[in-house]
């Protein structure tokens, strides 16, 4: 739950409305709005007092108990889309929000979510779900696969542009009238050879794409023709490294471009630029950049990849990615880059960005919450939620949810987890802190519970052959650390994922601990063993993705009658709350 009273956005930061004339509104007290973002508290404090604010500060946002954004007592949570939910891309429509996420190799691809609040978000549907749509054969690597789309509503249809980063692939345009779905057949535009793409549309019609390097083209993204040769913009602060993300929109009477630098890493920023015409030339702010948490003790790091859009009211709102790093030092995420919100006010013309921290100041409208997904999927539905994702593929022989009705059936394709093409179906971890489990028959086969970061990063328990055994992969090493014999029959496998306490850091502690064993029928949990949860984040494996939690089938055919995904709130023991539930250490 939201602390109340915890509130890191500056009270003086008021988001301004965007005036009648649709120019920028100015805002009133410049130097205090500005210097907002980009200055951290007074370096007064010794490290470790530092450390610990952040940590407590960190703690805050671990107790929401939606993956979506929490909103009590006039605040909000961040992040308002947890979990490995990078590279946001936000649009409007009447008084509805829509936005989009890179989602790499896995599939189906770009999640799609819809809001009423931009606080609470709800999971539509993806916008690849068919393999006619989104091909990542087994050669693609992790965190290659789908790259950072941009989603634009325009002359009645929704557009969304993405960059499939694997054999085959390239930038694709798909558009939708409903935004759950169907989405169409892919457009490729074939002379664009560049990540991030972005689309706007000017007075004329004429559509422009403009992508990473920054570099900008016309299109006609109905065709996927281009027109011309692709043109360098602004590319951001001399010398930064990786000018990309951008997004170009005509406000007032600029035209402003906004664009991430300094890479997705803790040096991760956001400047802009504006101009008279679409194609430059472009005039920086003076101001950048104007966001970054770089060098600061802000518990939300690498912020940067960032959208506007102006709400309903004329408010004007960014969604950006940004990460929660835990443990000692250098700090570990394994949530992967999630989606955050911040306010926006016009000073001079220019946006400023208000703070982003894990408890921020409401919006002016009243909240619109979301119906939260159950803790169980049951598998009684024939269909599955769009939550769940599969590594590169899912094909249909490998799935089923009426082989035996009421369980999900995996059918094996990979030997292991190592593998590119192994049958697994799993969901991001949303929480830092969270308790897995899942009823798991394996007469017929061998599968369990895996946490996977990717193919060389995965911690799972396994049952199969009359034995449960937990298995960790970290980069070239595998091992086997524990073994059990269960009773006969179905086995409850369980994995709590522990965040390492606030109170306790020290400069190697570990962000959190995975606990992986078996639940008797009385709640009594055997743990098999306890893992360092840093090496399965992205500071130890690299890439752009985070933790996804989730079912697999490695031989034969194993069956799940339910798999439930929990979030504990911060400092709890995951499972403590049962009545009557012991934990068995290892
Ligand atoms: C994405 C780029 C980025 O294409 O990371 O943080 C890359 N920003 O814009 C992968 O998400």
């Amino acid at each position: 739950m939201l602390t109340s009273g915890v509130l890191t956005s500056g009270p003086a930061f008021s988001t301004a409305h965007h005036p009648a004339d649709g120019s920028p509104g100015l805002g009133r007290d410049s130097a205090a709005t500005r210097t907002g973002n980009t200055f951290g508290p007074p370096n007064d404090q010794c490290e470790w007092e530092i450390r610990m604010s952040v940590a407590q500060d960190s703690a805050v946002a671990a107790g929401a108990t939606t993956g979506s954004g929490d909103w009590v007592d006039g605040l909000f949570t961040n992040p308002v889309v947890a979990g490995f939910h990078p590279d946001p891309s936000v649009c409007r429509v009447g008084e509805d929000y829509f936005l989009a996420c890179s989602s790499f190799e896995y599939f189906p691809g770009v999640p799609i979510f819809h809001s009423r609040d931009l606080v609470h978000w709800e999971q539509l549907g993806n916008a690849l779900d068919r393999p006619s749509q989104l091909s990542l054969p087994p050669e693609t690597p992790s965190s290659g696969g789908i790259y950072a789309p941009t989603l634009r509503h325009h002359d009645g249809r929704f557009w969304l542009i993405v960059t499939n980063v694997a054999p085959g692939g390239g930038n694709l345009v798909v558009t939708a009238t409903d935004p759950a779905g169907p989405w169409s057949e892919p457009v490729r535009l074939a002379g664009i050879a560049g990540i991030d793409p972005d689309l706007a549309w000017d007075g004329e019609g004429r559509c422009w794409c403009t992508y990473a390097g920054v570099h900008q083209v016309r299109v006609d993204p109905d065709t996927g023709e281009t027109f011309g040769s692709p043109k360098r913009l602004w590319s951001g602060a001399p010398g930064a490294q990786a000018p990309e993300a951008p997004h170009l929109y005509r406000i007032g009477g600029y035209w402003y471009l906004l664009i991430a630098e300094g890479g997705t890493e803790r040096g991760h920023a956001v400047s802009v630029a504006r101009a008279a015409a679409p194609d430059g030339p472009f005039e920086p702010c003076p101001a950048n950049p104007i966001l970054t948490h770089r060098g600061t003790n802000r518990p939300i790091q690498n912020t940067g990849h960032a959208d506007l859009v102006q709400a309903a009211d004329g408010s004007w709102w960014m969604v950006l990615l940004g990460v929660r790093p835990r443990g000692g030092t250098p700090g570990w995420h394994v949530l992967g880059r999630e989606t955050f919100l911040a306010p926006i006010a016009w000073v001079d013309g220019w946006p400023v960005v208000g703070e982003v921290g894990p408890a921020m100041a409401a919006p002016p409208w009243p909240p619109q919450p979301v119906a939260e997904p159950p803790l169980r999927d049951d598998f009684d539905a024939e269909r599955l939620h769009p939550r769940w994702i599969s590594v590169r593929s899912r094909p249909a022989e490998c799935w089923s949810t009426t082989d035996r009705p009421g369980w999900l059936t995996l059918h094996a394709r990979g030997g292991s987890l190592d593998d590119p093409d192994v049958t697994f179906l799993g969901r991001r971890q949303q929480h830092l802190s969270c308790r897995v489990r899942a009823l798991v028959d394996a007469g017929d086969g061998r599968g369990g519970l895996a946490v996977r970061l990717d193919e060389r990063h995965h911690y799972e328990i396994e049952a199969g052959d009359g034995q449960v055994l937990v298995t960790a992969r970290t980069g070239s090493l595998r091992s086997t650390v524990a073994t059990r014999t269960p009773p006969a029959g179905p086995v409850r496998l369980r994995i709590d994922v522990v965040a390492s306490p606030a109170e306790s850091w020290h400069p190697r502690e570990e962000p959190d601990l995975l606990r992986l064993g078996v639940e008797a029928s009385d709640g009594t949990f055997d743990v098999l063993a306890e893992l360092d949860g840093r090496y399965l984040s992205t500071e130890v494996a690299g890439g752009f993705t985070g933790r996804v939690i989730g079912m697999y089938a490695v031989a034969g055919t194993v069956r799940f009658d339910w798999f439930d995904y929990e979030p504990v709130e911060a400092g709890a023991t995951p499972g403590s709350e049962s009545a009557g539930e012991t934990i068995v250490a290892p």
